[in-house]
């Protein structure tokens, strides 16, 4: 028996290279050897203000990102988060087990309130509940998340003993898997921050949709220190991050990387890296490109994917809802 995994992305902006190499590239690579639920987190994607039609068509984007960037429809089971309503019924029930103690210790909630001041809803402080009902409702073994996710996904196992505590067994217990190379990609802009596609600044990062001249001078924009030795260093984020991106991108290793760039400047790697992402992005781009053309193709995808989910996530559902309590309707 495969074990189960589930991932998935909020909808908001496009679908960058920090999430490639951080998220989508590894999640490429379990497709094979287990039973993977990637999820286009739509509802999530609510907890900012989002202009109903340009964020309808968005989450058709994202779900076209996705199986453009290598997830296979047929191995993997891939759907809309809204297409379950099971999600936001067992959001509720958790949220009635989750202490709000634990809810304001996230560092998420901080962040994000601190940079959305207008709009510090309720959304953004239970997101993490939301986010323990996605993966609790399937079952799974295993949650492939960045660093910036493992306090969401501790705060998952806390929930599981509160539930199970109360009403016995009921949801597997979710591993984190953390991969070890290339987790985290910072922004160009300021590289001592992660690389994030809502960032209000286009240049600090770069979308698996950008287009290639875009691409270029935003690589070569970036910000790097005053020196010019091609060197990984921890003091100096900027141009350890660009070599961070090359090794994921081009397989090989930072010292061999310094090893090339031995005598040469740092803009040298700009335009290195800039060919290389541009090239990486290629195919992704043309396959993205032929599923936009045809939105029917892409809607029977996604029913495919939601038929498969919704048979687990009922079933979790179902066992739930007694376990609470709740008067059945059908006997
Ligand atoms: P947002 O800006 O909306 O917070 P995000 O770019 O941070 O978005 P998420 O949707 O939060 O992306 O994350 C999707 C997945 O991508 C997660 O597993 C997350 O850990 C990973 N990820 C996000 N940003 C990076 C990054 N800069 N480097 C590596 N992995 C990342
Ligand atoms: N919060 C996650 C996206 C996400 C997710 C999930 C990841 C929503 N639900 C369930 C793993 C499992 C993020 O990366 N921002």
């Amino acid at each position: 028996m495969k074990k189960t995994l589930l991932s998935g992305s909020t909808v908001t902006g496009d679908l960058t290279i920090g999430n490639y190499i951080g998220a989508i590239n590894n999640w490429k690579k379990l497709q094979d050897d287990y039973n993977c639920f990637y999820m286009v987190a739509d509802l999530h994607g609510l907890t900012v203000y989002q202009d109903p039609k340009a964020f309808k068509e968005r989450s058709l984007s994202f779900f076209a990102q996705y199986i453009a960037l290598g997830l296979d429809p047929d191995k993997n089971t891939i759907f809309l988060q809204s297409h379950i309503h099971e999600h936001a019924e067992l959001t509720w029930i958790l949220s009635c087990l989750t202490p709000m103690g634990y809810l304001n210790r996230m560092t998420q909630f901080k962040d994000k309130s601190a940079k959305n001041e207008k709009n510090i809803n309720a959304g953004l402080y239970t997101y993490p509940v939301l986010m323990a009902s996605d993966i609790l409702l399937y079952q799974v073994d295993l949650v492939p998340v960045g660093e910036d996710q493992k306090q969401h996904l501790e705060l998952c196992r806390d929930i599981v003993s509160f539930f199970q505590n109360r009403y016995g067994e009921t949801f597997k217990l979710p591993e984190p898997y953390i991969a070890k190379m290339g987790a985290r990609i910072m922004s160009l802009q300021d590289p001592t921050k992660k690389m994030s596609k809502s960032d209000d600044n286009p240049n600090s990062f770069i979308s698996i949709i950008d287009p290639p001249k875009t691409i270029i001078k935003k690589v070569k924009s970036a910000v790097t220190d005053s020196g010019t030795e091609v060197k990984y260093d921890e003091e100096k984020a900027g141009i350890s991050n660009l070599l961070t991106m090359y090794s994921v991108l081009s397989g090989k290793t930072i010292s061999e990387i310094e090893n090339d760039y031995v005598g040469k400047m740092y803009g040298h790697l700009k335009i290195d890296l800039a060919d290389l992402v541009v090239e990486t992005l290629k195919p992704v781009q043309e396959k993205y490109a032929d599923l936009m053309k045809n939105k029917d193709h892409l809607h029977q995808l996604m029913k495919q994917g939601s038929e498969k989910a919704r048979v687990v996530a009922s079933k979790t559902l179902d066992t739930v809802y007694d376990k609470v309590g709740l008067y059945p309707e059908h006997f």
